[in-house]
């Protein structure tokens, strides 16, 4: 039977585990624990006993964020824990060691990351982290890359489409959430500044807008290319200076490629238009918002450039396989594919950022980036120029051919 873990029962519950007593040390009674959750859904617990710390994650029967009333499954502790497992081979060293997974209990007990911070506070206080644009551009490339049908034997892509095709719950989060619900009066949708009335109006009255999020949806719903993480924004990235590290991956999915990529550098541009609401004077962030448009650009072309690689070096799956291209003598074939698959990437990845900021900002889970900012008429700018950015990125996406030219509207966006 499904016990929720409480700072009372943890110890009596987790001191048995072998895995934890030789992290942590084997007194229990010595063990120290905090309940950290900030997130949506889940229970977070940091446990420290004598010779070290662990994670304690454990997913609740229902959304946290809402209460009991939204039932949700245990089951994406499962989907977490499988999507954890791949990415630790496909992108080694980037995501948390797991120590012990319990099923039934939906628990993940995993290394305590520190001194790592959440991305998304890091860049809140305004910190520069000069690695972070090419550590997930690597992370998206091969994690993305190496879970579809360029790399995987087709058996198995098939049998794990079959395993993740279960996680229907989280993913009709998203579909709801963020494909459609920020589009018309949903029941949950709320935008804390009603100084955005007349725009928000503006955009669920645009049916050029609407048209492009679901052609989104239907992409994220069908296009079952590759396992993506599912829910890549800057809470759910752990840094340093030094380290980059990927967690909660349970929303994960076979997706499109392009979805994690649009999904994380939106919130690159959400926090650039947040700036201005934590700076403490007028420009005291430029710096700062150079360093996240150079941070977009490195991800952007760290990824492409690895994908190319990886193209070339692994290209072992069922699609444009080289045999097919160098029998007939014609290297140019391969890159000419290759160009094209990546378009294609680029144009839909365009698409998914649009959506996810617009959903943070009128669906139900906003972000810390614009709610941080106490003052409803510092916020409403800051808001009203990201939305305007999403709009422009979902409906222009097949004209807008390069990241040159998104810096160009991003920062005429913010003299407006
Ligand atoms: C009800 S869950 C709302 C959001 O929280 C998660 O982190 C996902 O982003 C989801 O869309
Ligand atoms: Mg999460």
């Amino acid at each position: 039977v499904f016990e929720a873990l409480s700072i009372e029962t943890l110890p009596i519950r987790l001191s048995g585990n072998a895995a934890i007593r030789e992290k942590i040390g084997s007194d229990s009674s010595r063990w120290t624990i905090r309940e950290v959750g900030d997130g949506n859904l889940n229970l977070v617990f940091i446990v420290t006993g004598e010779t070290g710390s662990v994670i304690v994650k454990q997913a609740l029967p229902y959304v946290r964020l809402v209460g009991e009333s939204w039932p949700l499954p245990l089951k994406r502790s499962f989907f977490e824990y499988h999507a954890l497992k791949r990415q630790s081979v496909r992108a080694p060293g980037t995501v948390p060691d797991i120590l012990f997974f319990d099923q039934a209990q939906a628990i993940i007990v995993m290394e305590f990351l520190t001194p790592h911070v959440i991305l998304r506070r890091a860049l809140i206080e305004g910190r520069e982290l000069p690695k972070i644009g090419r550590d997930l551009g690597l992370f998206v490339a091969r994690t993305l890359f190496r879970g579809s049908d360029l790399s995987m034997a087709t058996r198995e892509k098939k049998a794990d489409v079959a395993l993740f095709s279960d996680n229907v719950e989280l993913c009709d989060i998203t579909e709801n959430l963020v494909f459609s619900d920020p589009y018309f009066e949903a029941t949950l949708n709320r935008h804390t500044t009603p100084q955005l009335d007349p725009l928000v109006a503006e955009l669920r009255a645009d049916r050029d807008l609407k048209v492009e999020a679901q052609r989104l949806k239907h992409l994220f719903s069908a296009k079952a290319e590759t396992l993506c993480h599912g829910d890549l924004h800057t809470g759910s990235i752990m840094v340093t200076d030094n380290e980059t590290r990927v967690i909660d991956p349970e929303f994960a999915f076979y997706g499109p490629i392009s979805f994690d990529i649009g999904m994380l550098i939106a919130n690159f541009w959400m926090s650039y238009f947040s700036q201005a609401g934590h700076e403490a004077a007028p420009g005291a962030r430029s710096a700062m918002r150079n360093f996240l448009l150079d941070t977009v650009e490195t991800l952007w072309e760290t990824f492409r450039a690895e994908f190319a690689h990886l193209w070339r070096t692994e290209r072992k799956g069922i699609l444009y396989q080289a045999s097919l291209f160098e029998d007939r003598n014609d290297p140019l074939a391969s890159e000419q594919a290759l160009n094209i698959v990546i378009d294609d990437i680029w144009r839909e990845m365009l698409g998914f950022a649009g959506i996810e900021i617009h959903r943070r900002i009128l669906g139900l889970a906003h972000n810390a980036d614009f709610e941080t900012i106490a003052d409803p008429d510092r916020r409403a700018p800051c808001e009203s120029k990201a939305l305007k950015l999403g709009r422009h990125l979902a409906v222009n996406r097949q004209r807008i051919h390069s990241l040159r030219d998104i810096r160009e509207t991003v920062e005429r966006l913010e003299q407006e």
